[in-house]
């Protein structure tokens, strides 16, 4: 069975890719030939998955599912958020996203954050919004090789290290998009 991601983020395939079973074919918009950026214009990780979901939806017509994911500092009042991939500015640049939670949390002890993904979902006539989040905390040094984003700098609650270094085995019991992609997976055998 095949299944759009509507992402053009290869990391985020590769994640899904370990998750899903092998019997579903996941097809990101590279693979299908969509080079557009998809305009990211909500205000809200559930407006956007929306969005990017729709524009699959209503330009191929095909079960398509997006998702939209971001890191929330609870003493930035869940900044960066919706803004995770342009904290900085417009052109994506991660260490300047970095430097900029690291600055406006002004050597804070053990800032609490969590990453959230919420995934819009069309498969088989239905739609569906699902969630996904991981509790942690911020550290002030870069560690780890592994992952992308912010991933260098979030110590998930209940480890001493950081998603970067723990790498994609624990992400993908304990991530924000493991745990949506569980419920996504439930919809999919459901719907079989
Ligand atoms: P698409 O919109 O094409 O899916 P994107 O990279 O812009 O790709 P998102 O909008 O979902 O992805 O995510 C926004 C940013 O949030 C992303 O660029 C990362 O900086 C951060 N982020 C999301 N998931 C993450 C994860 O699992 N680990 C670390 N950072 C993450």
């Amino acid at each position: 069975m095949k299944l759009i991601f509507a992402t053009h983020n290869a990391h985020k395939v590769a994640e899904l890719n370990q998750l899903l079973p092998k019997s579903i074919k996941l097809l990101s918009l590279n693979d299908i030939g969509c080079h557009e950026e998809i305009e990211e214009t909500g205000k809200s990780l559930e407006e956007n998955s929306k969005i990017k979901a729709d524009f699959i939806r209503n330009k191929y017509g095909l079960d398509c599912f997006a998702d939209d994911s971001g890191l929330e500092v609870e003493l930035l009042d869940g900044a960066p958020g919706v803004y995770s991939a342009r904290y900085a500015g417009p052109n994506k640049d991660m260490e300047a996203n970095i430097q900029k939670v690291w600055s406006e949390l002004d050597g804070e002890t053990n800032p609490k954050a969590w990453f959230r993904t919420v995934f819009y979902v069309y498969f088989s006539g239905k739609e569906y919004e699902l969630a996904g989040r991981v509790e942690g905390t911020i550290i002030f040094e870069k560690r780890g090789t592994g992952g992308f984003g912010y991933d260098p700098i979030f110590v998930p609650k209940g480890y001493q290290k950081t998603f970067a270094e723990l790498g994609e085995d624990v992400k993908n019991k304990i991530g924000h998009r493991a745990i949506a992609t569980q419920s996504l997976l439930k919809i999919v055998k459901q719907n079989c």
